[in-house]
């Protein structure tokens, strides 16, 4: 029984030690890695199209994108930036080693920023570190406001929450202001971006963020002042 625990603490330790090594090897390259994480549908791979649209004329863009099936999720984002589909067949979540086996696929030449869009759910993803350096979790605002404190690893771990599909919020019994409260129960220091990728409200705040993370975390002197992060939900235990 103790050899158990023991074998499953060494393996966690070296998964995280690998995530961190990831981490520093596209930092040196100069890549931030920015992963996505919500339940199905909430509208990740629509953000990500939307953000390859306005950050690509002006940075270089892959992005990784898992799903238990098909290379749906891929083809939509193909047109906006190269993308490359990991498909778990059956897995609830990413792991590392599938993300570095897929890169190659989306950064012939250096990134400036890697999107690691992972499989729909909000339980199994948060329990596992690929490296990224900014994790975001999407919440739309058909799912209902009381899911922060429902699925709290999912949020704890997360440093961002985008509150997503805002302009349903007519029509949906959904409060901006109770998801927010309950979000800062679990992590207390979130920043939020509520918007709606199909109105374009809250995008351009979003990828002005992603582009100042990116410029403070790889030290760039021209780096807008921006609002301290918490530390990396890349240290995440079981
Ligand atoms: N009204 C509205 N619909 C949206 C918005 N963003 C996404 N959608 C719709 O929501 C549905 C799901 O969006 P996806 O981008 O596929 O969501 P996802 O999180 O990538 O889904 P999975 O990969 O299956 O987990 C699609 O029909 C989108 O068109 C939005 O801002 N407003
Ligand atoms: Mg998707």
């Amino acid at each position: 029984m103790q050899q158990t625990i023991q074998v499953q603490q060494d393996l966690r330790e070296q998964r995280r030690a690998d995530a961190a090594r990831f981490r520093e090897e596209l930092q040196r390259q100069g890549t931030f890695i920015v992963r996505l994480l919500s339940s199905p549908g909430s509208g990740k791979t629509t953000l990500l199209q939307k953000t390859a649209e306005r950050l690509r004329p002006r940075f270089a863009i892959g992005v990784l994108v898992g799903d238990v099936a098909t290379e749906r999720d891929a083809e939509r984002l193909a047109p906006y930036a190269p993308a490359a589909q990991i498909t778990t067949g059956g897995a609830c979540h990413l792991e590392l080693p599938l993300v570095r086996r897929a890169l190659p696929q989306v950064a012939a030449s250096r990134l400036d920023f890697l999107f690691i869009e992972d499989v729909g759910n909000l339980i199994c993803p948060a329990s596992h570190d690929l490296g990224e350096h900014l994790r975001v979790i999407l919440l739309s605002t058909t799912e209902g406001d009381d899911k922060p404190g429902k699925y709290p690893k999912a949020f704890r771990t997360s440093q961002v929450t985008v509150i997503s599909k805002l302009d349903l919020l007519p029509h949906v019994p959904f409060s901006v202001q109770r998801a927010e409260t309950d979000a800062r129960q679990v992590q207390a220091s979130m920043i939020f971006f509520p918007l709606s990728a199909t109105t374009g409200e809250g995008l351009d705040a979003w990828c002005d963020f992603l582009v100042q993370q990116r410029s403070r975390t790889l030290g760039d002197p021209l780096a807008l002042p921006s609002r301290e992060l918490p530390s990396p939900g890349g240290t995440v235990s079981g």
